[in-house]
């Protein structure tokens, strides 16, 4: 317990962790099962292009999430341009503002425009009423983010798309293992993308997936991963290569085995929060307690300066310094950032939801390398945080809307 601000470790006292606690360190998959595999690779000599790891993985994927079509690819970014491509997308796309920038890069790259709609204040997903106030005669599709493994409101973007006859996709990036009361993620809209980037909850160091029900998107999606090639002299389509390996297949497999294990990790911890916010006035975790349904990889919770005494930036100053290297994602907002900032045709309707999200949202460190004991460490921290807030503004700064770069880094 901290008594005093000279023990706390920004001003000048020892950290509460040594070694800092990380949003998004990755698990290291069974060690054995994986090398197992790489062996397997290597005695193979099969190293990539459609390699029989990568076709495995695909069976488990449409396995385990009930969808038709599972189509591996390198990275997340890539699962998104390739499904978008595939789904013949034009013009103008609906996304929204708060989520990782790959989401529009991954548009703007290919030409499209992304059109930031704002986001409902409690799944902090997209809100219909502001798609639909985005929709024009140049729009081709809605672009739905799960944020946080937070199902979107597919059912009313649905109704949307079908009205105005545009396509809807979803970034599933944060969502595998995630369900809704009827279906996995994965089965919704047109088509699904997800990232099994190794911050993720299930990954392949590297690697993507598009998954989907339809036939032909499918179909477009395993031509375009590879060139367009169809035979030893045959090119059908344009395309690029966005080919997962055999070692992300190896890696991805792994880790899929290990994905209960690791869900059921991350709700004991999001559980435990829970448990250590519910007496912290001005601290509130935003994911809904539904976590059967999630796999609880992130820990979100909002700040109320006026009640906690701090504002977000200032708290994740004093957190980080501490050793709990907590997270502001996705300050700035992609509408802030290049080159969207400045350009009103990226912003046609405003986004009050997300700008007051993007103020006060925090994210704590999860994932298997932190326990209970570690987080009822963390619930004292805050605690008295709190009771000493008042000092620890001074030596925190006053700044309520830079983050600096260390800390949209993440680096340890
Ligand atoms: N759409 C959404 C909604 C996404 O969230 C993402 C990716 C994408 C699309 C695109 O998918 P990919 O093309 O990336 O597959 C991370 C990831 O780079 C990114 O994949 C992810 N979203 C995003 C939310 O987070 P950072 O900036 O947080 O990563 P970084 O380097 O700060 O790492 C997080 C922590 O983990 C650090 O404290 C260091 C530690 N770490 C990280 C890596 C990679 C390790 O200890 N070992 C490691 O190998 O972006």
């Amino acid at each position: 317990m901290k008594t005093c601000l000279s023990d706390f470790a920004i001003a000048g006292g020892r950290p509460v962790f040594c070694e800092p606690l990380l949003v998004g360190r990755p698990g290291i998959p069974d060690r054995q099962a994986f090398l197992r595999r790489v062996s397997g690779i290597l005695d193979s000599g099969h190293l990539t292009n459609g390699g029989p790891l990568v076709g495995e993985f695909e069976q488990r994927l449409q396995d385990y999430l009930g969808v038709r079509h599972a189509i591996a690819v390198c990275n997340g970014t890539a699962a998104l341009q390739v499904m978008a491509m595939a789904a013949e997308l034009s013009g103008e796309v609906i996304v929204p503002s708060m989520t990782f920038i790959a989401t529009a890069h991954a548009l703007q790259w290919m030409g499209l425009t992304p059109i930031f709609a704002d986001i409902d204040e409690h799944t902090h997903t997209l809100n219909p009423v502001s798609v639909e106030q985005c929709v024009t005669s140049r729009t081709s599709a809605i672009l739905a983010v799960h944020l946080w493994g937070n199902p979107c409101d597919a059912r009313s973007l649905q109704m949307i798309a079908d009205r105005h006859h545009l396509k809807l996709l979803f970034d599933a990036s944060h969502a595998f293992g995630c369900r809704t009361a009827n279906s996995r993620i994965g089965n919704f809209g047109h088509a699904e993308a997800f990232s099994f980037h190794a911050t993720k909850v299930m990954h392949a160091f590297e690697g993507g997936a598009v998954v989907t029900n339809h036939a032909e998107i499918a179909e477009r999606c395993r031509l375009m991963r590879n060139f367009g090639i169809t035979g030893l002299c045959q090119i059908d389509s344009l395309g690029i290569n966005a080919k997962m390996n055999e070692l992300s297949a190896a890696a991805g497999l792994t880790s899929l085995e290990n994905l209960p294990e690791v869900i059921r990790h991350n709700q004991r911890n999001l559980s435990e929060y829970r448990r250590e916010f519910q007496d912290l006035p001005g601290l509130t975790i935003t994911i809904p307690e539904t976590e059967e349904d999630r796999n609880a990889q992130y820990v979100v919770a909002r700040v109320a300066e006026g009640q906690f005494g701090l504002n977000r930036d200032q708290l994740l100053t004093v957190l980080r310094a501490e050793g709990v290297l907590a997270r502001a994602y996705f300050v700035p907002g992609c509408h802030h950032a290049p080159p969207y900032a400045g350009n009103p045709k990226h912003t046609p309707v405003p986004l009050p939801v997300t700008d007051s999200l993007l103020h006060d949202v925090i994210q704590f460190p999860s994932g298997v390398s932190v326990d209970d004991s570690r987080i009822r460490r963390i619930g004292a921290l805050l605690s008295s945080i709190r009771l000493h807030a008042e000092e620890l503004r001074e030596v925190a700064g006053s700044s309520t809307t830079s983050v600096p770069q260390t800390i949209r880094r993440g680096a340890a």
